[in-house]
């Protein structure tokens, strides 16, 4: 009799209900970088936090990886249409990062500055708490170079050219400045829920 309770919903119902509009789901994790992958040193890594153009503290890699860590457990979306479900990363909060610099948020928005010259700005109110990490680790292992470690940023509410690979710093700025892909046509703000894709969408 029972048979729907007994059996529950199906993982494909379940996987339909996780893809925002317009996405396709992917098993793989394809590498999508606008140049070639830098090559970062991990006896050179600093990673630079700034207010405006003030650096207000700079960490090692040994001091940052020995920060509060946080593991998110999420899907991913990117812009070019794929979704990939439940990602295992590990890192440090922006959060815990403010924490041990001693910073109140002095502006509501994020800039994303990376070794390759990428930027991609992010409100702050979407990394606080635990939206945003700066992960060094994916699926229990080192993050691989092409997937932008030692580290990258993660924001995995927002299309995924937000989360930032081989990321070295962050930024608050005065106004919400557009990084890279936001000045070149890719959507100020991009919620996958909303397909925030380019400049123009609602
Ligand atoms: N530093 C840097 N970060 C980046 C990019 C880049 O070119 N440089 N590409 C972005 C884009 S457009 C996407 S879709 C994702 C891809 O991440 P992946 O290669 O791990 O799938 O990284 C984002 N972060
Ligand atoms: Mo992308």
């Amino acid at each position: 009799m029972a048979t729907r309770g007994f059996f529950g919903r199906r993982p494909a119902d379940d996987a339909a209900k996780r893809l925002p509009p317009g996405q396709y789901l992917e098993r793989g994790f394809p590498v999508l970088s606008a140049g070639p992958t830098p090559h970062v040193d991990m006896a050179s890594w600093t990673f630079t936090l700034k207010v405006g153009p003030r650096p207000v503290k700079k960490w090692t890699w040994g001091q940052f990886t020995a920060l509060p860590r946080t593991a998110i457990h999420k899907d991913i979306h990117c812009v070019t249409k794929w979704t990939k479900l439940d990602t295992d990363w590990d890192g440090v909060s922006v959060d815990a990062i403010l924490a041990d610099a001693g910073v109140t948020p002095p502006t509501p928005w994020l800039l994303a500055h990376s070794f390759d010259g990428y930027t991609t700005n992010v409100p702050y109110k979407d990394v606080a708490g635990d939206m945003g990490i700066v992960a060094t680790s994916y699926d229990g292992a080192p993050i691989s170079p092409d997937h932008g470690g030692p580290a990258r940023l993660l924001v995995p509410h927002l299309y995924f050219w937000k989360s930032a690979k081989w990321i070295n710093g962050l930024q608050f700025t005065e106004r919400d400045e557009p990084g890279f892909w936001e000045l070149r046509g890719y959507h100020i703000y991009g919620d996958p829920w909303r397909e925030q894709r380019f400049t123009g969408d609602p």
